[in-house]
């Protein structure tokens, strides 16, 4: 896929994790704030998730404290809302326009409606699929398919503790995220790519939980309906996997025990839920990238170059590690 030779090949900066930390403050969807010289319009994904929730935070705070004027908008997850947005913002003649794609494929017309009225782009968190990288200047946000190989490698590694009813198969019940987002496509690759490693570890069941906490729990529970020798769940993020566990609970078995779970993301809920047993491994999604999207689109507006992939730096946790970590976990 062309945005992965884009990630190989142009300037890839690492943006450390707490050095891209908003406070947390917010405005409410659909308001204007700040009132500074540039003016960003920002499309966002929705209100799907805790990432999502932390990651309008970090924008909104950090849009205000950069002095930039802020137009929010929330898709509900849908790109027709998306595309909607992003031509109101055009029609409005913001200097800046930034949004977190809901799914990779669909952007072409649209980039190329702002690119003719000369109004920069620049993608957060989730990338599009389009054969044109001029239509945006740059792209701020997680690697996806390493965050799903350091899930693989997890379990590659524990596999002897995973294989919960010891017969010899690791059956593993994948909750995806939003079908075509990138983070569902590419989790699910590089988790695919490292679990190939072990012929013991099969993907049973895999579905789309549209990465809420409700689609998780209603997705497993029809998992476990109809296979009754689940030893893992990966979830593609955190809300799924919390809604997983209410369905594992209410199915009288043990989460974290009887059926391992791996997640994505580390908001706090779930960190709680690491720490207390119910989850096995967390691997990290850092959402406050807003204080960098603000120094990107500075930049961009006053015809500096700017980098066209911009990483941001994130770990992962173990039990242990969460207790430690919770404490002054920022999201
Ligand atoms: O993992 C999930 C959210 O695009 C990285 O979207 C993001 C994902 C995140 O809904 O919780």
């Amino acid at each position: 896929m062309l945005k992965k030779i884009i990630t190989a090949t142009a300037g890839v900066v690492l943006v450390g994790g707490l050095a891209a930390c908003g406070s947390s403050s917010s405005d409410g969807a659909g308001s204007s704030s700040g009132g500074g010289d540039i003016s960003m319009g920002f499309a966002q994904v929705g209100a799907e998730s805790g990432y999502r929730t932390a990651n309008t935070e970090s924008i909104k705070a950090a849009a205000k404290s950069a002095g930039i004027d802020l137009k929010f908008s929330d898709a509900q997850q849908k790109q027709e809302n998306q595309i909607k947005a992003i031509r109101s913002y055009i029609q409005q003649k913001v200097d800046v326009i930034a949004f977190s794609p809901v799914v990779e494929t669909g952007w072409d017309t649209v980039l190329q409606e702002a690119k003719r009225a000369k109004i920069p782009v620049i993608l957060t968190d989730r990338a599009v699929d389009s054969k044109d990288d001029s239509l945006y200047e740059s792209f701020l946000g997680s690697d996806f398919v390493v965050e799903g190989e350091k899930a693989g490698d997890w379990l590659v590694q524990n596999a002897d503790t995973s294989d919960t009813d010891g017969d010899g198969t690791i059956r593993v019940a994948e909750l995806q995220g939003t079908t075509g987002a990138a983070p569902a496509i590419d989790r699910k690759e590089g988790f695919e790519e490292k679990i190939a490693a072990d012929d013991k570890i099969d993907i049973i069941a895999s579905q789309s939980g549209d990465f809420t906490r409700d689609g998780g729990k209603k997705v497993m529970e029809s998992f476990l309906k109809s296979n009754d020798n689940i030893d893992v769940v990966f979830a593609h993020n955190d809300d799924m996997a919390l809604g997983a566990i209410e369905a594992i609970e209410a199915a009288g078995k043990k989460p974290g025990t009887d059926i391992k779970i791996i997640s994505m993301d580390g908001v706090r809920d779930a960190m709680q839920a690491l720490a207390d047993g119910k989850i096995n491994f967390i691997v990290e999604c850092n959402p406050l990238f807003g204080d960098q999207l603000m120094e990107i689109a500075k930049n961009v507006v006053d015809g500096k170059k700017v980098d066209k992939r911009v990483l941001v730096e994130e770990g992962t946790f173990d039990q242990e590690q969460a207790k430690a970590a919770l404490p002054d976990r920022k999201y």
